[in-house]
């Protein structure tokens, strides 16, 4: 079988980042042996256009929706990190999410699909209630699903909250709003994380559509959680 990989390259120097589409024998061994990331998150939060991203490294300007009505999972593929991308990591799929379907039923996805990786995507230019309020929803079932799920605790190494549509709001505002995810977080998820497990959960700002400033926020959300996943 021919080993074959398409890439495509982002950012520059130590912590650029290099795409691969996997093909033939090692696509097989990208899916056997890959992390399998959940994006999750409330409708029109970015989680499409993050997944996307993520897998393709190009972003589409604001406006352009496209609503989720079923989970969608993307091929395998490759990220390479590091200078001369020397450390690759293999994806064996990221999985979009319908927004629509609700807080409590994506706590339920972590249970059945047994993730490497939950990304939380939330829309920084809503209301700060109704964005904790799904919070609270999800990481409410999030820690029933998980305490009775231990396969699904075991396997999951990373979560990560991005305040998404940064753009959309000043730093009051974003500063507000990590404070109050992160009260959310330490409320529901300290007894199957611990104290310092929820300390470490990363609450990092993100821009999913193209802007002036270019891609800076979402490629530093995807090299640090590329390089949390390698260390794993
Ligand atoms: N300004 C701004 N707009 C964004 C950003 N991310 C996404 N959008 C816009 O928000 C809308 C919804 O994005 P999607 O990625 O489709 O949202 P989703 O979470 O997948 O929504 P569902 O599939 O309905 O659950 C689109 O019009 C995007 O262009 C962002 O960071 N900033
Ligand atoms: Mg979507």
């Amino acid at each position: 079988m021919s080993v074959r990989i398409e890439a495509v390259s982002v950012g520059q120097g130590e912590r650029s980042m290099k795409r691969g589409n996997p093909r033939g024998l090692y696509a097989f061994i990208t899916r056997a042996l890959g992390k399998e990331i959940l994006v999750l998150g409330p409708s029109t939060a970015g989680k499409s256009k993050f997944t996307e991203y993520l897998r393709l490294g190009t972003l589409d300007p604001e406006g352009q929706r496209e609503m989720t009505y079923h989970v969608r999972k993307t091929p395998a593929f490759t990220v390479g990190l590091g200078q001369e991308h020397g450390v690759t990591l293999k994806i064996r799929r990221a999985v979009d999410t319908p927004g629509q379907v609700g807080p409590v039923e994506h706590a339920a996805l972590v249970g059945r699909r047994k993730p490497h990786a939950v990304i939380i995507v939330l829309d920084s230019s809503k209301s700060i209630l109704m964005t904790t309020m799904w919070l609270h929803l999800f990481c409410d079932r999030l820690d029933t699903v998980l305490r009775r799920g231990f396969a699904a605790k075991r396997r999951l190494s990373e979560v990560m909250v991005l305040l998404n549509k940064r753009d959309k709001i000043d730093s009051t505002e974003f500063n507000q709003l990590k404070e109050e995810v992160a009260a959310v977080l330490r409320k529901h998820l300290e007894v199957v994380f611990g104290a310092e497990g929820v300390r470490a959960i990363p609450i990092m700002e993100c821009i999913s559509v193209q802007t002036e400033e270019g891609p800076v926020l979402i490629d530093r959300v995807v090299t640090d959680l590329m390089e949390r996943l390698a260390t794993r």
